[in-house]
């Protein structure tokens, strides 16, 4: 379905239409702030774990709107990039069984 698409959503409402009938993908991917008549506004959600498969090394990926989230099995965390799941920090305590890391994979 093809429909109006708008630059600007202002106060709430949409505003200024670009000449021409486009697809809300089309639109929201390109120029547009919102699409349609009532106009919704535009959410441009990018699945990041399917767009890249080995984003949680380790873990498992939540894709979310806007963004994506990591979470990490159980005895593991994330570290500093949040991105990857690690044993806790064992520095200073002994290594449980439960907290040994899994076999490095590349
Ligand atoms: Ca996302």
């Amino acid at each position: 379905m093809k429909g109006t698409c708008w630059l600007n959503i202002q106060d709430g409402r949409c505003e200024v239409n670009i000449n021409g009938a486009t697809l809300k993908s089309e639109c929201c991917a390109t120029l547009g702030a919102a699409w349609g008549s009532p106009c919704e506004r535009c959410e441009i959600d990018v699945n990041e774990c399917e767009v890249f498969p080995g984003v949680c090394p380790n873990g498992r990926c939540v894709n979310s709107a806007g963004s994506f989230r990591c979470e990490c099995p159980e005895g593991l965390t994330l570290d500093g990039t949040a991105r990857t799941c690690v044993g806790k920090d064992t520095s200073s305590t002994r290594i449980l069984p439960s907290q040994v890391l899994p076999p490095h994979r590349n």
